[in-house]
């Protein structure tokens, strides 16, 4: 159905319908984005309900975030649901934003969640509008745009929502955009001949959705930011138990003051490995090659009482002791299992200690450990299938029971959450673009945990090349990039001038629209000039005055790790 006809057919002026849609504001009506519905044959298996539309007009809207320059934005909301054919008519809502028909640029924009969600509301939404692409959500079909997959994981305990979880995995997000992209061609009137050009952006969950498409439809997305994925989901989330399994292991519970002090402590000394001193580790690499946390030990920590959010906590004051930096060692270097062997990643030195994190417990006067729900969670919904957000304590759990667990949901999992398909031959192919980034101190998700799936695709790839001519093979289409400091999707308050890469979206476009392929990032005005692309490391010379990408192999190598405690490979 064309827009236009349809248009008319409902009796609305002609004016609306000629390819330049006069106004927002009469694009913003029940009948005109009803005319628009993407109900082509899209090979999707869904019925879209035209009775479902809704909109609202927003305008003079100003947005800033992480993840695109503040901007002062008017769009339309349109919002409307849709059911799988064959299944008794479960609903699915997607909402799209749409930009001005003068600031229209033939472009759509799909966007992710985070944690357990399938979507960000706006938080990425009003980038695209900002860069005048229609920009969409989807609610997964799990109720409403605020309902997280968690919450409708069983059908009843024992028993997986399989629909949602696929939904989850990756079949929402294909609607979204195959929907998305002929909603903004009728919406916009654009002849067949003109470009729609399509994007993806997503952060975290966000950024494992992301790839959950580029490892499938080769050609859905022109080009796609994906940020700190949370991929290897099986490994991630029973991963966040580790600190607390460690620190029952050694029976000693580090109070937060005492793992910060160490943090501290190692930012201090690692800080001018990189070339200049500006608070940065810029090379967490040579930090692991070269500092030691057992200097640590004596140096006395404070923080005062707090009645803060999280729950009371006393006064902390004390010196660091060697219990605490043999817990910090043994987790700065990747989960092992009792026969010595290689499990999982962790943060790279400098970060924070998120998952060893202890918590007060005022009953009994101690600290114990903090349980993530993400990992607590992922253990009692999501393999043992009970109705519980989180388990109750970690007493009794081994290494070799995270490394069981982990191996477990990755079997269990592996073509819905997983995440880690490493071929991307046809996606080359399509000459679709990646720019996949990693805050270097991510203290939620490892930065080490996007190198492994990055020389993953390499060795899969090209592994009988060179390691420079597989990654120079992988820069034509994939490119990662390392942000010094930064933490999870965002600054880190503990290495503030590392900044973060806020214009990547307009920087994919770039390179998919104007052949622009980034050598580096900018770092928002911040002290590191730029950010290097994997695999070359920044290094300043001259006293800080000048900077450079550096390829250093032993830095290089200190990221590798070979997961051999599983008897299968783990890209
Ligand atoms: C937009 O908002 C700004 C500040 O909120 C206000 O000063 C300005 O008048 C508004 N412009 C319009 C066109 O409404
Ligand atoms: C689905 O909805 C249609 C129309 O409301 C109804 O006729 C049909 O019985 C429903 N099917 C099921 C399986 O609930
Ligand atoms: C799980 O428990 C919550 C409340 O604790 C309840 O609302 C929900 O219906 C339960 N779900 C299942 C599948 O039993
Ligand atoms: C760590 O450094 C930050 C400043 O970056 C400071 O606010 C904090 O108090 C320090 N923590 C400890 C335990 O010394
Ligand atoms: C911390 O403890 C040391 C040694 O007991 C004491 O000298 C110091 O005053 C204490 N610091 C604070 C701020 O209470
Ligand atoms: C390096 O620069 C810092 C400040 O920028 C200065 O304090 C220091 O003296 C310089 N060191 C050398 C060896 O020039
Ligand atoms: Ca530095």
């Amino acid at each position: 159905m064309r827009p236009h006809s349809s248009a008319l057919a409902l009796g609305l002026s002609s004016t609306i319908a000629v390819s330049q849609a006069a106004s927002l504001a009469e694009i913003c009506t029940v009948e005109y984005v009803t005319t628009a519905l993407p109900v082509e044959n899209l090979g999707l298996a869904v019925t879209i309900d035209p009775s479902s539309v809704s909109v609202a007009l927003t305008t003079n809207r100003t947005v800033s975030s992480n993840w695109y320059q503040t901007a002062v934005i008017d769009y339309c909301t349109a919002t409307f649901a849709y059911s799988h054919n064959g299944i008794n008519n479960d609903t699915v809502q997607v909402s799209y934003l749409i930009p001005a028909p003068d600031k229209f640029s033939n472009r759509y924009l799909s966007t992710g969640g985070g944690g357990l969600a399938i979507n960000s509301g706006t938080t990425y939404t009003s980038g695209g509008v900002a860069v005048g692409a229609v920009a969409g959500i989807t609610d997964g079909g799990f109720g409403s745009f605020n309902t997280q997959y968690n919450a409708v994981f069983l059908e009843a305990e024992g028993t997986v929502n399989w629909q949602a979880t696929y939904m989850f995995g990756y079949q929402a997000h294909h609607e979204l955009a195959a929907l998305g992209k002929q909603f903004t061609r009728n919406l916009f009137n654009v002849p067949e001949a003109d470009k729609v050009y399509s994007y993806y952006q997503g952060c975290s969950e966000g950024g494992r959705e992301g790839w959950s498409q580029a490892q499938r439809f080769a050609d859905l997305f022109d080009g796609l930011v994906t940020a700190a994925p949370a991929f290897r989901l099986s490994q991630l989330q029973t991963n966040h138990l580790s600190g607390g399994v460690l620190e029952e292991a050694a029976g000693y519970f580090p109070p937060p003051c005492e793992l910060e002090k160490i943090r501290n402590l190692t930012i201090a000394a690692c800080d001018g490995l990189d070339g200049k001193v500006d608070g940065v580790v810029a090379r967490s690499d040579l930090c692991k090659l070269q500092f030691n946390y057992e200097d640590t030990i004596g140096e006395p920590y404070y923080c005062a009482a707090s009645t803060g959010g999280g729950g009371a906590t006393p006064e902390q004051n004390g010196t660091v002791t060697r219990e605490a930096v043999a817990i910090a060692k043994v987790f700065t270097e990747g989960l092992k299992d009792s026969k010595g062997r290689q499990i999982y990643l962790n943060p790279q030195p400098g970060s924070n200690f998120a998952d060893a994190q202890t918590t007060y417990n005022a009953d009994t006067a101690s600290w114990e450990p903090f349980i993530l729900s993400l990992g607590g969670e992922w253990i009692t919904r999501f393999l043992q299938l009970e109705n519980k957000s989180n388990l109750d304590s970690l007493s009794g759990v081994t290494v070799d029971q995270l490394r069981d667990w982990m191996a477990f949901g990755m079997q269990k999992y592996y073509d819905s959450l997983q995440t880690t398909w490493p071929d991307l031959t046809a996606l080359q192919a399509a000459g679709t673009k990646v720019l996949h980034l990693h805050g270097e101190a991510d203290s939620g998700i490892a930065s080490a945990s996007s190198v492994h799936y990055y020389e993953s695709v390499r060795k899969i790839m090209f592994g009988d090349l060179s390691y420079s001519d597989g990654t120079k093979a992988l820069d034509e289409f994939y490119r990662l990039f390392i942000v010094p400091g930064g933490e999870h999707c965002g600054p880190n308050r503990a290495q503030p001038n590392g900044g973060w890469p806020i214009t990547t979206l307009q920087t994919v476009i770039d390179w998919v629209e104007d052949g622009a392929a980034p050598d580096t990032l900018d770092n928002n005005g911040k002290a590191i000039t730029s950010i290097c692309r994997w695999p070359l490391r920044p290094l300043w010379s001259g006293n800080g005055t000048s900077f450079d990408c550096v390829f250093d192999q032993e830095s290089v190598d200190s990221w590798a790790y070979t997961f051999d405690a599983f008897n299968f490979p783990v890209y």
